[in-house]
């Protein structure tokens, strides 16, 4: 995509602080530079995000996940990760090329990174009979 600020990351066109790069996917740092480390990975093939992403590019994104988690853990001192995603504008997702978040995380860190979200007033039965995929 021309006018897809990643894609041109990906090309080399703009710069990055890559962390990893296989065939099918690229890691770089967060431009935000928070956290203690904010990784973003990402399918070379460009798609918008989870919703129209191609099956296969998931598997690969998923598979560097894991490898730069494992690398966290098993070579950087951290304890364990979070992974987010944003999909959607409504999910506050600011970059419209697909992209998951890794925050290494060290026991006792402090970091807040899941929001505290309001209690739904439904029960759990009304919200499984609206949810369930059949
Ligand atoms: P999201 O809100 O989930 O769509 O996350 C988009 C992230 O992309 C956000 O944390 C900031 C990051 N970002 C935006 N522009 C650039 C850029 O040009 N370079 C890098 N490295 N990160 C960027």
């Amino acid at each position: 995509m021309d006018d897809c600020i990643f894609c041109k990351i990906i090309k080399g066109e703009l710069p990055s602080y890559k962390i990893y790069e296989d065939k099918f996917t690229y890691a770089f740092l967060d431009i935000s530079n928070d956290g203690n480390g904010h990784i973003l990975v990402v399918p070379k093939h460009h798609c918008e995000n989870i919703l129209d992403a191609r099956e296969e590019d998931l598997e690969n994104v998923i598979k560097t996940i894991q490898k730069i988690s494992k690398h966290l853990t098993q070579n950087c001192g951290f304890d364990g990760v979070n992974i987010l995603n944003a999909s959607g504008k409504s999910a506050e997702q600011s970059v419209f090329h697909l992209h998951f978040h890794i925050l290494p995380r060290k026991d006792k860190d402090g970091l807040k990174v899941f929001p505290s979200l309001t209690k739904n007033p439904k029960s759990l039965k009304d919200i499984q009979k609206s949810l369930k995929v059949d």
